[in-house]
């Protein structure tokens, strides 16, 4: 008898059909007859809303009442994907809303689909908080999620007729937000600019404009917990919402300056993932957010007070800094303990260390950011005097600890014309952790070697993860459901590691059957799916080979293309019989931010060469190459349970942990890919004659950049790199036009700083391996089932207890 725990309301789908009804009148004013899907989408998400608000209250009051410290997971991104499906999930309401919303003459994937997804992040950082939020809701753990209400997303991506990647803005926010409640007596005031002068004795900040801080307040339902925390998201308004008397004298757009100066802070998401632009408004943004999280929290946990005992702050709530994008937290909870509250600085500062945590999300350097000094200075005069009073007494505590002058020198947080927000984390703040052990190591030993050597007990890890009721459960239904069948219950959702008990069954030639008709079940719902949405023709019975995640030099998507047209020549010049041939196809997604050149023109280059192999008879059937565009979450929900072989291919040493290699290996995809971020991890747990390993390890890249490295000699040495290479620079894949591709070229022939080149040979060497075993379906889904049985480790919910243990030192509500 299989056991079921998951969470099941008791109401009845007839009862959930009256109640959208119900909403559709008394809240939209339209009946069921004159309903369009988009309204019951809102009608339906309003009443699962109802359902989960008693649990939503009494989570509140048990958090302010009780004496369970909570979380602040404050984030400039999170990328939660779709919300009703996830709601459905956690409220025990799926069936009932299937059948009700039938019942009422709707499809409820019409309902469904009118949900637009909210696009706040740009890629695994902002996805990791998502994952993060409801692990910890799901856990019982009270917690707030702190972020922007963005009024545009991560841009809308679409191709040209060239291939070209253009961006539209993601207008998330036109149609009605069910879930978003705006909670304007709430507000907070953000200040910003001005001087800060002494008056008696003290420093007082001097502010030249305001803005209003409005929370928009989500619900962070939990899987079989009860729980419903909250992500509290900021959106920013004008005070003086517009100047009557100068649009009297007709002078209209002045009149609404002060509201378009206010409202741009939270206007649109900064659709860089790595490169820091170092604009104003993104300093405007992080303090923005931060200041209003950090005045709500007091608040929220010293309802009513005006002279609260902030010495207990630090066991009221945790505050963990996703990055170095809302560091600036640290300076100005030490503003509001001085100058708000008068604390003298020293117990200021014991609260403010013992209350942030800094999580690294990066070993890029150029993505550590560093503001300059003047433009702190300007917008936030206060915070920059306080940051050099910071630095003041970090150099005191470096030169106690006979540092020498050089290395303090180094680690300064304050260099004069700039500020260096990891450095200021890293001082200011109880722990550091990377995101996978390899990432955590190679912070201690290079990034943050100087304060890892001064601070060892702050350095720890916490290997990533993601949460398995959306990227399983929600994506995956049909191994979902296998999995409940083959452990006997549904339980694993709530406790991944029990997948371990899958692994007897791979031995079970019927169970691997069953396994590999879901995943060509899910591999023809993937192509209806192409087909529908992009005009795509995917063979279902082909290998699906997926690479997706932002387009970066250091992720290598072009290690991916340029093997993928050495195959094509080798199938165009017969060096491979057909049959030789195993048919692949290879689907790629990925957005590149906006300003970054060579990452749009390899997109541009990934394009041509689909519209070259697929339109080309002689690689029929054999080879195809397809580009979703607008990579999302939803789109990965799609993708991710139908995929064979998955592409974790970066240069060892730059991919900080990687989550989707985690969601692929959980939806029985095998992986091709270095000894990377977390790949290393996954190998680990599920066994290295289960993974395609290749590539140089980081010692090996580390010797061969110290050797000096030329990629041309690589070009020189391999004759198919040689050939692909040549490929894309002699017009191939651009209608003749040798210099379409020119830059790319040259940057991989004189530059290459990651190294594509160097791996090409062993990376193609392994592509035999993964053929051989694929040409043998079910000892590759006897593997598939490995990674699943052993992938149980990478659940969110099993971070959120390594945090809750090792750093935050609180845990579920009583
Ligand atoms: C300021 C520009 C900027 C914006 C975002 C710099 C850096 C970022 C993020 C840190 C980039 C990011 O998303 N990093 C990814 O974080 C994931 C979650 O920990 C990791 O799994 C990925 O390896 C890492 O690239």
């Amino acid at each position: 008898m299989t056991e079921i725990t998951a969470p099941k309301s008791p109401v009845s789908a007839e009862q959930f059909a009256d109640e959208i009804r119900e909403q559709l009148k008394y809240g939209q004013g339209v009946t069921v007859e004159q309903a369009t899907p988009a309204d019951v989408y809102v009608a339906a998400s309003q009443a699962v809303r109802r359902h989960l608000m008693d649990s939503w209250m009494q989570t509140q009051a048990d958090m302010v009442n009780g004496t369970t410290k909570a979380v602040g997971y404050l984030s400039a991104e999170f990328l939660m994907g779709k919300q009703l499906r996830n709601a459905l999930l956690n409220a025990g309401l799926t069936e009932q809303f299937d059948t009700a919303v039938e019942s009422l003459g709707f499809n409820y994937q019409d309902v469904i689909d009118a949900e637009h997804e909210p696009g706040l992040g740009n890629g695994g950082l902002g996805r990791l908080a998502a994952c993060f939020i409801d692990s910890l809701a799901s856990l019982g753990v009270p917690a707030f999620g702190y972020g922007i209400q963005y009024k545009y997303g991560i841009f809308e991506q679409a191709f040209d007729k060239d291939g070209k990647q253009i961006e539209k803005p993601d207008y998330w926010l036109t149609n009605e937000e069910p879930w978003g409640h705006i909670d304007y007596n709430r507000s907070q005031k953000v200040s910003f600019g001005g001087e800060v002068v002494e008056e008696g004795g003290k420093k007082v900040w001097k502010p030249a404009w305001s803005v209003r801080a409005v929370p928009v307040d989500y619900m962070v339902p939990g899987y079989a917990s009860g729980r419903v925390n909250t992500l509290r998201l900021w959106s920013a308004k004008s005070y003086d919402e517009f100047d009557l008397l100068t649009f009297n004298r007709s002078e209209y757009l002045d009149a609404v300056r002060p509201q378009v100066a206010a409202e741009n802070i939270s206007k649109i998401l900064y659709p860089e993932d790595s490169t820091p632009q170092g604009k104003a408004l993104r300093l405007e943004q992080q303090y923005f957010f931060v200041a209003a999280s950090i005045h709500d929290a007091i608040r929220v946990f010293y309802p009513g007070q005006e002279n609260p005992d902030l010495t207990t702050f630090p066991s009221k709530i945790c505050f963990q800094l996703n990055d170095t994008h809302p560091v600036i937290g640290i300076p100005e909870l030490m503003r509001v303990l001085i100058d708000e509250y008068g604390y003298d600085w020293d117990t200021a500062w014991g609260i403010t260390t013992k209350t942030f945590n800094y999580t690294c999300h990066t070993l890029l350097p150029e993505a550590l950011e560093v503001w300059p000094a003047s433009l702190i200075g300007e917008l936030l005069p206060r915070h920059l005097e306080i940051i050099k009073q910071i630095n003041e007494q970090f150099e005191a505590e470096l030169t106690s600890k006979h540092v020498d002058s050089d290395t303090i020198k180094d680690m300064a947080i304050h260099t004069g014309d700039s500020v260096r927000m990891a450095y200021l984390a890293t001082y200011g703040g109880s722990h550091v952790n990377g995101v996978a052990e390899l990432h955590s190591q190679l912070l201690k030993d290079v990034t943050l070697k100087n304060f890892s050597d001064v601070y060892p007990d702050k350095f720890t890890n916490v290997t990533n993860g993601v949460t398995p009721r959306r990227f399983i459960k929600l994506a995956n239904p049909r191994l979902s459901d296998l999995i409940t069948e083959g452990l006997g219950t549904d339980k694993w959702l709530s406790d991944l590691e029990l997948l371990k008990g899958l692994e007897p069954l791979a031995a079970d030639d019927e169970f691997v059957k069953k396994f590999a008709a879901v995943k060509q079940a899910n591999k023809v719902d993937f192509s209806n799916y192409a087909k529908r949405e992009y005009g795509f023709d995917i063979d279902p019975d082909t290998m699906v080979n997926t690479m997706v995640k932002r387009l970066h030099e250091y992720k290598r998507q072009a290690l991916k293309i340029l093997a993928l047209i050495a195959r094509y020549a080798d199938i165009k010049n017969g060096n491979m019989s057909a049959d030789e041939v195993m048919p692949r196809t290879v689907v790629f997604g990925a957005k590149a931010a906006p300003g970054y050149y060579l990452a749009k023109m390899t997109i541009q280059l990934i394009n041509n060469v689909a519209r070259v192999v697929n339109n080309d008879p002689d690689v029929k059937g054999k080879l195809s190459v397809y580009f979703p565009w607008n990579y999302n979450v939803r789109l990965a929900q799609h993708l991710i349970p139908a995929t064979d072989l998955d592409e974790q291919i970066s240069q060892a040493g730059k991919e900080a942990s990687g989550t989707g290699n985690m969601k692929f290996a959980l939806n029985g995809a095998l992986t091709v890919g270095t000894l990377d971020g977390a790949n290393v991890e996954i190998r680990e747990r599920v066994g290295a004659e289960n993974f395609f390993l290749f590539g140089m390890t980081v010692d090996e890249v580390d010797a061969l950049y110290a050797s000096g490295y030329s990629p041309a000699a690589f070009y020189e040495a391999d004759p198919r790199l040689k050939q692909a290479i040549d490929m894309v620079s002699d017009g191939t894949f651009s209608n003749g036009d040798r210099n379409a591709f020119a830059p790319l070229v040259a940057d991989w022939l004189t530059k290459d700083w990651f190294m594509t080149l160097a791996d090409f040979h062993a990376y193609t060497e392994i592509q035999a391996d993964i053929e051989a075993l694929y040409a043998q379906p079910l000892e590759w889904h006897r593997k598939a089932i490995l990674n699943v049985a052993n992938s149980g480790y990478f659940s969110s919910d099993r971070s959120m207890e390594d945090y809750l243990e090792r750093i935050w030192e609180t845990g579920p509500l009583a």
